[in-house]
């Protein structure tokens, strides 16, 4: 099983990952999480990435498709943060098909109001979590990762839960698109 979770920055997708990927023993993959140790690390992709993720904007889609492809094993897959663009979207499906004959089943968007938001990522204060980026990203998303949307729509695989209220909560209303009958 490979499930996608699409939402705007902030939206929780790496919170409910950890669940998600415990319950249904799927590798998590992040490009957050990949990127962020690429700067930990203090490699050239790092710095270069740095630059951009501080800015808001999107590293640029051959290196995170490059990064999904050297994560990829046997295992379903979790993706966390990816595709972000049509271009990555159409390379994952290209990538799923040739590396383990598999296709996405699930595309979970978390829809959380724009506000509350910027309130957790605030609260957060993660490096790239200042108000000024933050309302970049949201920018960012709205015109680059939204139209993935009807992408997955024409394909039947999408779905929108509300992702506000208690984190569990948030995580059983997942659930019970993956196990529609438990
Ligand atoms: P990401 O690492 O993907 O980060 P994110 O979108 O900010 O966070 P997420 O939705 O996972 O929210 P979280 O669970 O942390 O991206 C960072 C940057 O990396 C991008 O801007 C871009 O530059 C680059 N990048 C990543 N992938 C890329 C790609 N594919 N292509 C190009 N560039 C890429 O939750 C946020 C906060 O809310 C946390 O503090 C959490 O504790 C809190 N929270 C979660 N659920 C909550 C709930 N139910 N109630 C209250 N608070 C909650």
């Amino acid at each position: 099983m490979n499930i996608i979770l699409l939402g705007a920055p902030g939206s929780g997708k790496g919170t409910q990952s950890q669940n998600l990927s415990t319950l249904y023993n799927l590798n998590h993959l992040s490009t957050g999480d990949l990127l962020r140790a690429e700067i930990t690390a203090n490699t050239p992709l790092g710095q270069q990435a740095k630059t951009i993720m501080d800015s808001g904007n999107l590293v640029s889609d051959d290196i995170v498709i490059a990064m999904i492809a050297n994560h990829l094993n046997q295992q379903g897959t979790l993706f966390d943060g990816f595709p972000r663009t049509l271009n990555q979207a159409q390379a994952l499906d290209t990538l799923l098909a040739t590396h383990n004959n598999s296709q996405i089943d699930y595309v979970i968007e978390l829809d959380v109001d724009q506000e509350e938001i910027i309130q957790r990522m605030l609260a957060r204060g993660r490096a790239d979590d200042n108000e000024h980026t933050i309302r970049n990203r949201l920018n960012v998303y709205n015109q680059q990762t939204k139209p993935l949307i009807d992408y997955y729509q024409q394909q039947n695989k999408h779905h929108k839960i509300d992702g506000s209220g208690a984190i569990e909560d948030i995580t059983a209303r997942i659930q019970t698109i993956i196990e529609p009958t438990s």
